[in-house]
């Protein structure tokens, strides 16, 4: 059959945030038009017989960087590529980031990294803007971005100093006036002055191999910039989300925070749960590949980031997905992680993991007991959905939401080699390992684009995807 006008998925085991049951789903004109028990449809609809696969929604990944520059480097997934890869790995929306450079607005930003994604993208985005300056003009173009452009969320540092490092009353203007229009202000919590001292000092004391990155980002540095951001948001009276949170120093007074009732929210990344800091201690080269930021943290620090994943104290997992290659990139880029064999400070910090997040969460998690299906579809879809304005849309099987959908069997297993995925990385963290699980189709508002190891999907056929107010509460 050519083109299908629907297509019936019978027979699955529908999973969401909080359903699991048996049932007949039907996509039609883009979404889910209905979902029962034994429906039945005309010759001009495909049938799948999705016995014994679970029926998610898609996944929406909410921190990716495609074709991102980050300092002196570019990411070497472009928007085709990465989307791709997110399809291949049951991800159906990503959130990257429009970059605010020195001189222009945050407008203008968003502009720019839509031209380059429109005819790109092979599933559905959105964007946040990463806010590097704030005065009145960038307050406005803030407003008009939440108002006229479906941009609701922003990305502030407060590491990086003199690239993208924001003041402290730079961040508390933003989460004043985002937070009072019903939008999310993203923090990058590390104590970036103090974190490019220890950066010199290592330097100057010879320590130039890539251990030291992760000597020089100590947790305790992730945690004071934690503290300070939520003390910030409780004056603005705005909720705040903190970007990969790796350990317990910021995991702290996070939980405290919101037993106290204020606001906070937060993501991890698979590579803090999947790795700790002993990765450190093996050959310089193969560091390389470890060097983001934050850094992998300690055992100890993965056990408090399960804990807190299971009893909502993290909401989100998201892959922070920034790659480099270590030697032959796409694009002309080449050796970009070896940049920094000399000197750790020049290494791109950054990994990747768009099209391995899935199912990399479903092994260690979901088959290790860790979170149950229901949690596992909450913290890969419907939260970052709902915290980022994409619900119902997004995140959910429910009639009336887009038909992203992924069938998924727990069954199967894989093993992950690098030249298997669809991205531009030449490297994956995960080389090797054999997971439990496996996308078997991936559908895009009701349109088939992963069959098995076959691509049936395109660039440009992803939609931007305007957003709404944050429903956190
Ligand atoms: N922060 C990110 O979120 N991604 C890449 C690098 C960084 O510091
Ligand atoms: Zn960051
Ligand atoms: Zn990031």
């Amino acid at each position: 059959m050519s083109s299908p006008t629907a297509t019936l998925i019978r027979n699955g085991r529908v999973i969401t945030a909080s359903d699991d049951y048996v049932a007949d789903v039907l996509l039609q004109n883009g979404v889910v038009h209905t979902i029962g028990q034994h429906i039945e449809v005309g010759p001009d609809v495909r049938v799948i017989d999705a016995t014994g696969l679970y029926v998610l929604p898609g996944g929406v990944d909410t921190h990716v960087h495609l074709e991102n520059v980050i300092g002196p480097s570019v990411t070497c997934d472009t928007f085709a590529s990465g989307t791709k890869a997110a399809a291949f790995g049951g991800t159906t929306t990503v959130v990257d980031f429009a970059l605010q450079t020195a001189t222009d607005s945050p407008l203008q930003a968003i502009a720019r990294a839509q031209r380059s994604a429109e005819s790109q993208v092979a599933v559905d985005y959105s964007l946040h803007v990463i806010v590097t300056r704030v005065d009145a003009q960038v307050l406005h173009d803030v407003r008009h971005a939440m108002h006229h452009e479906g941009v609701t969320s922003f990305k502030m540092f407060m590491a990086y100093p003199g690239v993208m490092m924001a003041d402290d009353a730079s961040i508390f203007r933003m989460l004043r006036q985002v937070g009072a229009d019903g939008g999310m202000v993203a923090l990058h919590a590390e104590n970036g002055t103090v974190i490019d001292l220890l950066i010199q000092e290592a330097l100057e004391a010879g320590h130039t191999s890539p251990r030291y990155h992760a000597l020089t980002r100590p947790a305790i540095m992730e945690g004071e910039a934690t503290h300070r951001g939520i003390r910030l948001a409780e004056l603005a009276q705005a909720p705040i989300y903190f970007v990969h949170v790796s350990s317990n120093e910021a995991l702290k007074h996070i939980v405290t925070a919101r037993a106290e009732g204020i606001p906070v929210f937060a993501e991890t990344c698979p590579h803090y749960l999947l790795f700790d800091d002993s990765v450190y201690h093996g050959d310089d080269l193969e560091i390389a590949k470890y060097v983001m930021t934050p850094p992998l943290r300690t055992s100890r620090d993965q056990k408090h980031l399960w804990r807190a994943l299971r009893y909502d104290d993290l909401q989100v997992i998201a892959t922070d997905h920034c790659p480099f290659c270590m030697k032959e990139g796409h694009l002309g880029y080449r050796m970009q992680k070896m940049r920094g064999k000399d000197d750790f400070s020049q290494i791109p910090n950054g990994a990747p993991g768009i099209e391995t997040r899935m199912v990399s969460l479903f092994d260690i998690g979901v088959m290790q007991g860790k979170l149950s299906l229901n949690r596992f579809v909450e913290l890969t879809s419907t939260a970052p959905a709902k915290l980022f304005g994409l619900f119902p849309k997004k995140g959910t099987i429910a009639v009336g939401s887009d038909a992203d959908v992924v069938l998924f069997d727990p069954a199967a297993t894989q093993t992950i080699h690098a030249h298997h995925l669809h991205g531009n990385c030449d490297y994956t963290l995960l080389e090797g390992r054999t997971l439990r699980g496996r996308v078997e189709k991936v559908f895009l508002r009701g349109q088939l684009i992963v069959d098995g190891a076959q691509w049936l999907g395109r660039s440009g056929m992803g939609r931007f995807v305007p957003r709404g107010q944050v429903r956190a509460f």
